[in-house]
């Protein structure tokens, strides 16, 4: 078993070489460990650090591609590497790089495909007040557009097995946390958590610069990502929704019209229902279609399956 050890880097050049040194060489049930570094187009010497630190390839961009789309390409090039289990650990330093052993295990053991180290199972961590309530609230939210039931959907320490790394496909330019665990449900990927234990960050967080721009820009990832899987679901219930609302409002309108064969008083109460009617038949229609589209989605997403497969077979 060949295990690929991800480090997403930007600007972390004051801790990244620590992260680095303190990745276990030497792991149970693992022959070789590799250790990528992916810097995104940092500013600062995260390259430089990482490779005084023992690095054993750096991936760097030129310019900020952003989380998802580095750790896609990393995925990509562990593959290419023929690695069996991949693992990322954040390169700020706050995950223990000590604790990589206890978080590939269940994949080790086959337990699951997807292993996330989670901060909250079992203890609470220091960390601000609104964090702790934005990292629950998107737990939740995950957890009810997946279905799994997790108490930490945000880590970025976590392990995957090639078969999932194969099956993910990540389309988000920002944060792949939510979209890889909806994938995951989606596709049959078994998640399963881990107690990691984590610490305060030093300095400016990279990724959450400010917390309403996380929430609305997780949040369209989440909903996107949600819509690609169960597009008939959403549609047919806002539109069976404001259907429901066109009959309630139109009811009156039709009683009225049986027992007298007029629509006056009621005609501005007639327009409304059958605007209604008529949007929520159309909210329907876009569902239809979009469960058409996620038809054609899900055979192009066999065929990229296939072809990385067979890629690293050949
Ligand atoms: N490749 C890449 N990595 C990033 C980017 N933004 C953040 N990261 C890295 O992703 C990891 C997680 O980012 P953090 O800023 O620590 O996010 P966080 O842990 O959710 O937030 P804090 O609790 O404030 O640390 C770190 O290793 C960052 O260097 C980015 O745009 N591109
Ligand atoms: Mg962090």
């Amino acid at each position: 078993m060949k295990l690929a050890v991800l480090i997403p880097a930007y600007n972390e050049s004051d801790t990244v070489g620590e992260v680095i040194r303190h990745i276990p060489r030497d792991v149970p049930g693992i022959e070789s460990v590799k250790v990528i570094l992916l810097d995104d187009g940092s500013t600062d010497d995260t390259t430089i650090r990482g490779q005084e630190a023992g690095a054993d390839l750096v991936l760097s961009s030129k310019t900020r591609v952003g989380l998802s789309q580095t750790l896609k390409k990393g995925f990509l090039h562990a593959l290419d590497t023929e690695a069996d289990v991949l693992v990322t650990i954040d390169g700020d330093g706050q995950h223990d790089p000590q604790e990589i052993p206890k978080v590939i295990k269940p994949i080790l053991e086959k337990q699951a495909e997807i292993v996330l180290g989670s901060r909250f199972l079992d203890q609470r961590p220091e960390i601000s007040r609104a964090k702790a309530i934005g990292n629950s609230l998107f737990t939740k939210l995950t957890n009810f557009l997946s279905g799994i039931s997790v108490t930490d959907a945000q880590t970025g320490f976590r392990a995957y097995s090639r078969e999932a790394t194969l099956r993910l496909n990540i389309l988000s330019r920002y944060t792949y946390t939510q979209e890889t665990l909806i994938q995951a449900a989606h596709k049959g990927l078994r998640v399963r958590e881990v107690p990691i234990t984590v610490r305060r960050r030093e300095g400016r967080s990279k990724l959450v610069e400010n917390l309403p721009s996380y929430a609305q820009r997780a949040g369209m990832t989440t909903l996107t990502t949600y819509l690609n899987y169960k597009p008939l679901k959403f549609f047919l219930a806002i539109g069976a929704t404001v259907i429901l609302a066109g009959l309630i409002t139109g009811f009156r309108v039709i009683v009225h019209f049986i027992t007298t064969g007029m629509v006056q008083p009621f005609l501005p109460t007639a327009i409304l229902t059958a605007v209604l009617i008529i949007v929520g038949v159309q909210i329907v229609t876009v569902g239809l279609f979009a469960e058409m589209v996620k038809s054609n989605r899900e055979i192009t997403e066999e065929i990229l399956y296939e072809l990385r497969r067979r890629a690293r077979a050949g």
